[in-house]
């Protein structure tokens, strides 16, 4: 049974004081509504990981990523976090290729593979994003794009590592702008790398594994998005900004 996932991607907002209230009030709530069988993970901005760890404490179902990491192992590389540093803080999950970073940090496929290999390790499960831009979604050659960014960065791992790799589908034209892939749109998608994931690790890999969907999932379209077959869950930006929203995201399955 493959595991619900709805993971909150804060990216560069709240202050020090912001996430301790955003994060006390989804504890408390996640708590108080018996969600437990959808693990709910909070990635917050580095210097809040500690921190916010703290908050959850021993609260099982909720637990804390990074939403990035060094390729490098340890050494002089000025303003890098390792995955070694983010494991001995507690860390369990990183966010690996979210489109923001391959756009805006030139990260490519070959890079990403290297950083899946030092996070997992490492001992942290990477949430790997995957998504094509508007260009190539009008060219209909969706699909195949997306299928290579996983050979590329994914298909060189063992079966046990990748057995640890949650996927994260994002397609760059529902980021930021409002407008979100239908439920359909995402199932198509979904489908599809389950069965390109077959193809390489085999039927029970692939079935294990989570695929979560992102961009712009709110509480509004979380329920129908969720419904699907081979939607196991969400990245959610925005609106894991707001405590009731993010809880409704979760209890949408
Ligand atoms: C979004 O929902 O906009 C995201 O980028 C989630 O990672």
């Amino acid at each position: 049974m493959r595991k619900k996932i709805v993971a909150g991607n804060w990216k560069m907002n709240m202050t020090f004081e912001e996430g301790q209230i955003l994060t006390s009030e989804i504890v408390n709530m996640y708590k108080d509504e018996n969600v437990n069988d959808v693990i709910a993970i909070l990635n917050p901005p580095f210097p809040h990981l500690f921190p916010v760890k703290k908050l959850i404490g021993d609260v099982a179902g909720v637990s804390i990523g990074a939403q990035n990491c060094s390729d490098k192992e340890s050494g002089a590389f000025t303003g890098e976090v390792s995955a070694k540093i983010l494991a001995s803080f507690g860390v369990e999950y990183v966010i690996i290729g979210h489109s923001e970073r391959r756009e805006y940090f030139n990260e490519d496929n070959e890079l990403l593979a290297t950083k899946v290999k030092t996070a997992l390790a490492n001992g942290l499960k990477p949430i790997f994003c995957c998504g094509e831009s508007l260009d190539i979604r009008t060219a209909g050659t969706h699909e195949p794009n997306v299928k290579f960014q996983l050979t590329q960065s994914l298909f060189d791992l063992s079966p046990e590592d990748f057995s640890k790799v949650i996927i994260a589908y994002e397609p760059i034209w529902a980021i930021g702008t409002g407008k979100t892939a239908t439920a359909d749109q995402a199932q198509e998608m979904h489908a599809a790398l389950r069965r390109h994931i077959a193809s390489k690790f085999g039927k029970e890999i692939a079935d294990n594994t989570s695929i979560l969907y992102g961009g712009s999932c709110n509480p509004k379209n979380a329920q129908e998005i969720f419904s699907k077959a081979d939607v196991d869950g969400g990245l959610i930006g925005g609106a894991s900004l707001k405590s009731r929203d993010f809880m409704d995201i979760i209890k949408s399955f």
